[in-house]
């Protein structure tokens, strides 16, 4: 759709691979040009007003022009942008979708941990600053802090939410497409803050059990040794201050 080097890559949410980003995409879309079909009337109006020489006849009604400009396009324009926004909501957090996996976030100065949840609940793989999702699942974030304020954000698969220490967010997020995906942390918290980054790779069922298997949790698990430096499966921080919306079992 977008003809511009900048809109592809990655990081672009305008190359959108999931229904979120594709619902955000079409209202950038939209408000582009609905704003530029506004633009240009006004550079018209301007342009007659400068080159329409002094001698012409004055404007019969002038307070028209600012009823019709100033408030009732301006009415019609916003109240259908809420309409669709609100409309288009659904689409852009997932809710009333059925999710298929779980994972927890946990965002620190400067990395973020990925802690794969099974039917059960328990935690079965540990990631750290790496993604993987399964093609076409629902998957819910459970988005949450250990020091400051993040923000989780895969601009390809849909907007960002705020990793808040004390508070778990919870974003739902589909990936219909595979190709390079990056997440980044999208609120400045430090230092190294540009460098938050994570690699998002899609994958099919079967290659996804594979990757789990390779980052499998627990005493048995390659991930033993991550999991102890990270504070174990609840973590010190994520276990203390989960208070707002409630522990996690
Ligand atoms: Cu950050």
């Amino acid at each position: 759709m977008c003809t511009l080097a900048a809109c592809g890559g990655p990081q672009s949410a305008l190359d959108p691979a999931g229904p979120a980003a594709e619902a955000i995409a079409s209202t950038w879309w939209l408000m582009l040009g609905g704003a530029t079909a506004i633009w240009l009337t006004v550079i018209g109006f301007l342009a007659y007003a400068l080159l329409r020489g002094r001698n012409t006849r004055a404007l019969a009604r002038p307070e028209r022009l600012i009823v019709a400009g100033g408030l009732v396009l301006p009415t019609i324009v916003l109240g259908a942008l809420l309409v669709y926004g609100t409309l288009n909501s659904a689409r852009v957090t997932g809710a009333g979708t059925e999710v298929d996996l779980v994972v927890e976030v946990t965002a620190r100065q400067w990395h973020w941990q990925f802690r794969y949840r099974d039917a059960d609940g328990a935690v079965q793989a540990l990631a750290v600053d790496e993604l993987a999702l399964p093609l076409g699942r629902m998957v819910e974030f459970e988005i949450g802090s250990d020091d400051v304020i993040h923000s989780f954000w895969i601009p390809r698969l849909g907007g960002k939410i705020d990793a808040i220490p004390g508070r778990i967010n919870r974003l739902r997020l589909r990936a219909n497409r595979a190709g390079p995906m990056r997440g980044q942390c999208a609120e400045f918290c430090g230092l190294d803050h540009a460098h938050m980054t994570f690699p998002v790779t899609v994958l099919d069922d079967a290659a996804f059990a594979e990757w789990l298997a390779v980052r499998a949790f627990g005493p048995g698990g390659d991930n033993a040794g991550a999991a102890a430096a990270a504070g174990g499966a609840a973590g010190p921080a994520r276990a203390a201050g989960n208070t707002t919306i409630g522990a996690r079992p």
